[in-house]
């Protein structure tokens, strides 16, 4: 699904058919780890999904564009633990570093807040760590900090993990979501994460966290990512007024 001229959806990710690229964001590689440790019992099955998630993404690409990816960009929290690499964490990071190197000319990591020590993986493969990466006027940035916006006219960010909760007479489903609205009159397009472990921040109900969405929310638009579909959802303020200021 097209979201802006040239900016698709496909499941989790990104493509810009004029760059021939793919965004992921958030993939938190370790987060079933660092959960075990703090003594939450869930199975690590997270890896295996990325995989698979990815696959069918590549699958769908592959029905529409002829050559290899030019560039896959993770935004940023390619791997969970902020102070040391935990085992797993290097090995499924570096693993699945190879695996999307398998399927485009270029990987470019974006540094995201959990990325303070991203070095040391990414040098094992020679992949570049930028704070921010862009296409003439598209700017793609993690979302922790807002950086000089020059004359940018998109912005694409991830961290904030957005989801958000359908109601219907019975019961109340939460889904991954993209959300599109402006910041300082640009276009910012937000990425739903692709840490499959949990759906990620309500953006109706919880606190959002990065600086560019400390604004109301009212007019963004929610694009719902359900199994393998993208559902157009309008404007936040028609799906859930209640609760938006
Ligand atoms: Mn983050």
């Amino acid at each position: 699904m097209e979201i802006v001229k040239g900016i698709e959806i496909i499941d989790l990710s990104i493509y810009l058919r004029k760059y021939n690229t793919l965004i992921i964001s958030d993939t938190h590689i370790g987060y079933e780890e660092s959960l075990n440790k703090s003594g939450i019992f869930i199975p690590r099955f997270q890896f295996k999904e990325i995989i698979q998630r990815l696959e069918g993404i590549f699958k769908q690409l592959k029905a529409t564009t002829k050559n290899q990816l030019d560039k896959i960009i993770i935004n940023g929290d390619i791997k969970h633990e902020f102070g040391t690499i935990s085992e797993q964490e290097w090995r499924h990071t570096l693993q699945l570093l190879d695996f999307l190197s398998k399927h485009c000319k270029e990987i470019i990591l974006i540094k995201g807040n959990h990325d303070k020590i991203i070095g040391p993986i990414a040098e094992k493969r020679n992949i570049k760590v930028v704070d921010q990466f862009t296409f003439d006027t598209i700017l793609i940035t993690h979302g922790h900090i807002v950086p000089n916006l020059r004359s940018y006219k998109t912005i694409i960010i991830g961290h904030e993990h957005p989801a958000i909760s359908i109601h219907d007479t019975i019961r109340t489903e939460t889904y991954k979501c993209y959300l599109k609205g402006t910041y300082k009159k640009k276009t910012l397009i937000v990425q739903p994460a692709f840490n499959l472990v949990t759906e990620g921040t309500d953006v109706s109900k919880e606190k959002l966290l990065s600086p560019f969405l400390k604004q109301s929310l009212k007019n963004f638009n929610v694009y719902v990512v359900a199994e393998d579909k993208v559902l157009d959802f309008g404007k936040i303020r028609g799906l859930i007024p209640r609760h938006i200021p």
